[in-house]
């Protein structure tokens, strides 16, 4: 443990210390990573766990980092993550990214990594071609178990809890009250605290996405202080609501808050990318980027910025079957239709068969999750405009 009890400190330690075993070709290293979309929690659970990790004093401690699946010049796009980090009092770089991680493309080879996932459950080889026989050896997540890992590998998975976040925090306040009996650290129970809110929507009993673990880290992270300075005083803001309400609000906003974007960051912004297999045995694979904005704001905005071609985009729409979309546009790579614009750029460069931009619809929610069983849905429709044309 760091003696300032900084995340700061430690995570500039360990990306050091990790990027000279790296260097040396040392075999084995421990990397967790979060899911792709490089959401606020995929991004804090997995800092967190390798915080964990790495102070746990029961285990062995080899190396161990995070490495962010987003090219750095990436993380600014994610602007309430930035705003959490930024409250967190984490250093920023030129490129508006924390300076003491480490993103995608910033590690040499590794050979045989030992993964620790969290935040989704499956690992995706075709993302990470630097990792040379790689081995998942511990999961920590709340969706779905897709069942792709060894009986070896180490399962924690709940899902009813509505943010990852929610159980490495427990995991991080059992560590440190059994180790080192430091309090986690402000600059790191701040943002695990600031991931639980987003991802439970602040508990909205409309939308329960939350269950009995997650109410009860929230008091647990606040008692401990963590809760931005700012808005534990009273006077600050719209003080009819809690302290914690105004928080998670300033949060959303900044999530949302997508004006200053261009249309390659909107695409960028909240992407993953998945595949289908075909009763002809092929694959077809293909993208999903959830747009902050509604359709018609999307392509009031594309009319102002040069090079983006609507012609030829398939707008389908969706509003009767999930009232937080108002429609699809999908992109079919040009091996197919011969369309150009920045979807088929990305079609190019994750080698994808086509891609798909999910928009805003009228409730002020926005999506998350489910996206790729909706595809799955579409996907007769989908396929007739990808084969048929
Ligand atoms: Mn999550």
């Amino acid at each position: 443990m760091a003696s300032d009890n900084k995340a700061h400190t430690w995570a500039e330690a360990s990306k050091a210390s990790f990027l000279e075993a790296a260097n040396k070709g040392t075999e084995g290293l421990r990397v967790v990573i979060g899911n792709e979309a490089g959401d606020m929690d995929s991004i804090v659970s997995s800092i967190a766990v390798a915080y964990l990790f790495q102070t746990e004093c029961a285990k062995e401690s080899p190396p161990i980092v995070a490495i962010l699946p987003i090219p750095r010049d990436e993380f600014r796009l994610r602007q309430d993550v930035v705003l959490a980090f930024k409250q967190a009092g984490w250093e920023f770089d030129d490129q508006g990214a924390p300076i003491p991680f480490l993103f995608k493309g910033e590690v040499p080879e590794l050979k045989k990594p030992r993964l620790i996932l969290t935040d989704h459950n499956t690992f995706k080889a075709e993302l990470w071609e630097e990792f040379i026989e790689p081995v998942v050896e511990e999961v920590i997540d709340h969706h779905l178990d897709e069942k792709k890992n060894v009986v070896t590998c180490k399962v924690t998975i709940d899902v009813t809890v509505g943010s990852c976040c929610t159980l490495v925090a427990e995991l991080v306040y059992n560590n440190n009250e059994l180790c080192d009996k430091d309090p986690v650290p402000q600059d790191l129970g701040t943002l695990m605290l600031a991931a639980v809110l987003c991802d439970t929507r602040n508990f909205d009993e409309k939308q329960q996405r939350f269950n009995e673990r997650d109410k009860k880290i929230v008091p647990k992270l606040i008692e401990s202080g963590y809760l931005p300075e700012k808005y534990r005083d009273a006077n600050e803001g719209d003080i009819t609501k809690s302290p914690q309400a105004r928080w998670y609000g300033e949060l959303i906003k900044a999530r949302f808050d997508v004006e200053s974007l261009s249309l390659a960051d909107l695409l960028k912004l909240d992407n993953k990318a998945s595949s289908i297999h075909m009763i002809d045995e092929t694959w077809v694979s293909f993208s999903v980027s959830i747009i902050f904005m509604t359709l018609d704001d999307f392509i009031k905005k594309a009319g102002s910025e040069q090079g983006f071609l609507l012609t030829k985009i398939y707008s389908i729409n969706v509003t009767k079957v999930h009232k937080h979309i108002s429609s699809f546009l999908v992109v079919l790579h040009n091996k197919i239709t011969g369309v150009i614009d920045l979807g088929l750029k990305l079609c190019d460069e994750k080698k994808l068969d086509f891609f798909v931009m999910m928009f805003k619809g009228s409730g002020k929610d926005n999506v998350r999750g489910k996206f790729f069983q909706q595809i799955i849905h579409f996907f007769a429709f989908i396929k007739d405009l990808v084969f048929y044309q």
